[in-house]
């Protein structure tokens, strides 16, 4: 009897990236029971198996093709493959679609008392960082020397306790900068999830699965990008209402019963939506106005 092969995704086992990528996962339809202790979860529903690992051994597993895909910050991904690169090992592989959570950036702070005059001040400093890689790049793309030290977490303290003058490390709302008396002076990377897959072609029963997961994928994304908007418009107005609308396809002009002088105008709106429109919208004499959450989008 032969089995049908089953397509590996690789995913952070815990930590920032997987709730989001096991609520992303679920939303498309699969079936699967994440528990702890089980690092090979299996979907019931389709022929997939989630390999529950840290996010920093995700690139490696797609890049040796040990796993068919993987879920990762950018951040991991590209650190991973200059360090890859530069050990001489395989470092390729196929970014499928960017995914749009887990936003973050690599940036260069320093103490707040430190006189920044620009790049040419950090020439020669030492820093605290997880992704040497990729502040070796930008040194050299800058044309400076720098010095650093590799801290796998608290990276924030270093400045503070003289192991470093300064740190390179992720930052999403910078609250962690400030509670350490650090400041912002670059941003080295900017950084958001992203699905990734092996360099090497899938066979032809895995590439199926992809095939039907990839615009599931990309259906949530836009989905949870997406806003439904209703409201009820003067008749001579559409022209006016239609131009206030964000980022939307053609509205939905409906007749109401029983009213000459106004319609229903439903519109799928890809941008955010604003309480300042919907003010606008009212003075245009609009009313009724919703704003829904989209579950689902295909085509
Ligand atoms: O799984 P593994 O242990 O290998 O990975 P990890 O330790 O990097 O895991 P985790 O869960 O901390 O981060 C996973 C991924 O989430 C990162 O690789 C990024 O792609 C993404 N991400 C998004 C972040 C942040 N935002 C973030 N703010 N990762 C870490 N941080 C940390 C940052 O290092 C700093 O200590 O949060 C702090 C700063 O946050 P703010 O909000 O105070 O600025």
């Amino acid at each position: 009897m032969t089995t049908q092969p089953r397509l590996r995704i690789a995913m952070q086992k815990s930590g920032r990236l997987s709730e989001d990528t096991q609520s992303l996962l679920k939303r498309c339809g699969l079936k699967l029971n994440v528990s702890d202790r089980r690092l090979l979860a299996h979907v019931t529903n389709m022929p997939i198996d989630i390999m529950r690992v840290r996010s920093s051994d995700i690139p490696g597993l797609v890049m040796d093709g040990v796993c068919d895909l993987g879920i990762v910050g950018d951040n991991t991904l590209e650190e991973t493959a200059l360090e890859r690169e530069l050990l001489g090992n395989k470092a390729e592989y196929i970014r499928t679609t960017g995914l749009n959570f887990a936003a973050c950036h690599l940036s260069i702070a320093m103490p707040e008392e430190f006189d920044y005059q620009g790049i040419e001040s950090l020439n020669g400093l030492r820093f605290a960082t997880t992704y040497p890689q990729l502040l070796n790049r930008f040194a050299k793309e800058k044309g400076i020397e720098l010095d650093f030290c590799l801290l796998k977490g608290s990276v924030e303290v270093a400045p503070r306790v003289g192991l470093a003058d300064g740190i390179c490390d992720l930052v999403s709302t910078g609250a962690t900068l400030e509670a350490n008396g650090l400041k912002e002076v670059e941003v080295i990377f900017r950084s958001k999830a992203s699905l990734i897959q092996t360099a090497a072609p899938l066979d032809d029963s895995k590439q199926k699965i992809l095939d039907t997961l990839l615009p599931r994928i990309q259906g949530v994304m836009k989905a949870k990008e997406s806003k439904y908007i209703m409201l009820h418009a003067p008749k001579d107005k559409i022209s006016e209402v239609s131009l206030l609308m964000p980022g939307t396809e053609t509205p939905t002009i409906l007749p109401l019963a029983g009213r000459d002088d106004l319609v229903a105008v439903h519109v799928v709106a890809t941008e955010t939506f604003f309480w300042e429109t919907m003010e606008q919208l009212k003075e245009l004499g609009c009313h009724s106005i919703l704003v829904m959450p989209i579950e689902k989008m295909m085509g």
